[in-house]
């Protein structure tokens, strides 16, 4: 087979991706290792950024997430007895939209035959290759036999664990990488939230967070060492936590159901630099990793496929290879700000067991210097709603 694009992963970046070359009539292939009810299932991020609602919307594809999403004006932060409300909308002129990636995901999936994306689940064995030449191709297994794609780019959206950053000899990047000391344990469950805006808590016990999906499900997290087993954590004792952690007015207000979903997540932080090799063009997590605390996840892979998109459409529609040349240094230049604003929420919101009383004093008197300052409050809040792309 012969396209002009591999994409590897349909996860939100490899899908987004593939339709913004679609809708401008640029052939592309989509291979996915696992099936769609797999992809669907992950449950990931809730806080979106102007960017992604921006290409949902350009794409047509935001029906759902105008209809379903939460337009959130603020977030909190919680320490103490205390409460900070950053009022992103009145420091930014701008707010952010509540709307699970899964549900995201599957507005982007169901699209797929209509506008004409091939994305070819359960290919097993993908494998790249040539990526350093003008003509790369892509194998892979499906139905008993090896399958092969000839193409001009391939483009990386399969994630962390993916064989895309891999293809890449180790000497031709440099990888930068933090493993933070615990994991997040998140619960989903079918309970109005607590609270009609996000709270991240820093309690003597440790961080929480108290989020959601809609109006009436909730997903809340709780950070617990990286030793921690999610078996070790029954439904009962994660809402004793939370109601620990988030304080007493927010507790008053907790819904306690059975979790849907309950499961860990490691935190680190990660990039891979550069994120172009010859003909592979690296996006989303394929290319870096934050820590959740600053619900930039999802939203960085919006902004890495914004930018390949204009750089593969401005080389097949106008043959201008600059922006191709460019795209590394252009998606960096926000990854890294994203990956600061990310490491900086984690250090002052969670406790890590290095940390000595003078630690733990810096991070009451930052709380407090936020507490009292426009300033500093405007600073957490455009980088909360996103920097610019
Ligand atoms: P994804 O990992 O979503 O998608 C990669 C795709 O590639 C997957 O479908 C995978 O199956 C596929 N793939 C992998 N190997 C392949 C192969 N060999 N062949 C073909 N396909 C292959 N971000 C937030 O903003 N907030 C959060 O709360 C949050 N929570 C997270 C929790 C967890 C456990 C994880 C892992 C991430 C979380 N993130 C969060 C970040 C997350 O949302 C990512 O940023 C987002 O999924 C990035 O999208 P993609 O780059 O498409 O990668
Ligand atoms: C979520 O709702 O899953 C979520 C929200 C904000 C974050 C991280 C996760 O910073």
């Amino acid at each position: 087979m012969k396209t002009r694009i591999c994409i590897i992963g349909a996860g939100p970046a490899g899908l987004m991706l593939g339709h913004l070359l679609r809708s401008e009539g640029v052939d592309c292939v989509v291979l996915e290792r696992a099936g769609p009810d797999y992809v669907l299932g992950r449950i990931r991020a809730g806080v979106l950024e102007n960017v992604t609602v921006d290409i949902m919307a350009r794409l047509g594809l935001d029906a759902r997430l105008r209809a379903e999403g939460l337009v959130h004006d603020g977030f909190n932060l919680a320490y103490g007895e205390r409460l900070i409300r950053i009022d992103i909308a009145a420091l930014t002129g701008k707010h952010v939209v509540v709307y699970g990636q899964t549900e995201l995901t599957r507005d982007l999936m169901e699209a797929r035959e209509a506008r004409g994306l091939e994305v070819v689940y359960e290919a097993a064995d993908v494998a790249l290759h040539d990526v350093g030449s003008d003509a790369p191709y892509v194998t892979y297994a499906k139905d008993g036999r090896m399958h092969r794609i000839d193409c001009r780019f391939i483009v990386g959206c399969d994630g962390f664990h993916g064989p895309s950053r891999k293809a890449v000899a180790a000497v031709a990047g440099q990888a930068f990488e933090k493993v933070y000391p615990f994991g997040w344990l998140g619960i989903l469950a079918d309970v109005p939230p607590c609270n009609h805006e996000l709270i991240y808590a820093n309690h003597e016990r440790g961080f929480a967070l108290a989020s959601m999906r809609s109006e009436t499900r909730s997903r809340y997290y709780v950070d617990v060492p990286v030793t921690e087993k999610v078996e070790d954590w029954p439904d009962e004792r994660i809402w004793d936590e939370l109601a620990i952690r988030l304080g007493p007015e927010a507790a008053a207000h907790i819904v306690r159901g059975p979790s849907i979903e309950k499961s860990i997540a490691p935190l680190r932080s990660f990039v891979f630099a550069p994120m172009r090799h010859g003909s592979l063009l690296l996006c989303g997590d394929a290319a870096h990793i934050v820590p959740p605390t600053g619900a930039k996840g999802l939203n960085l892979a919006a902004s890495d496929v914004l930018y390949a998109a204009e750089a593969l459409l401005a080389f097949f529609k106008r043959g201008d290879g600059d922006a191709i040349i460019g795209y590394s240094d252009k998606a960096l230049a926000r990854v890294w700000k994203a990956e600061r604003f990310s490491w900086s929420l984690t250090r002052l919101m969670h406790r890590f067991p290095e940390d000595g009383p003078f630690e733990r004093a810096m991070q009451v008197a930052e709380l407090d210097y936020i507490a009292s300052s426009r300033a500093a409050q405007t600073a957490i809040a455009e980088n909360y709603v996103g920097l610019p792309v």
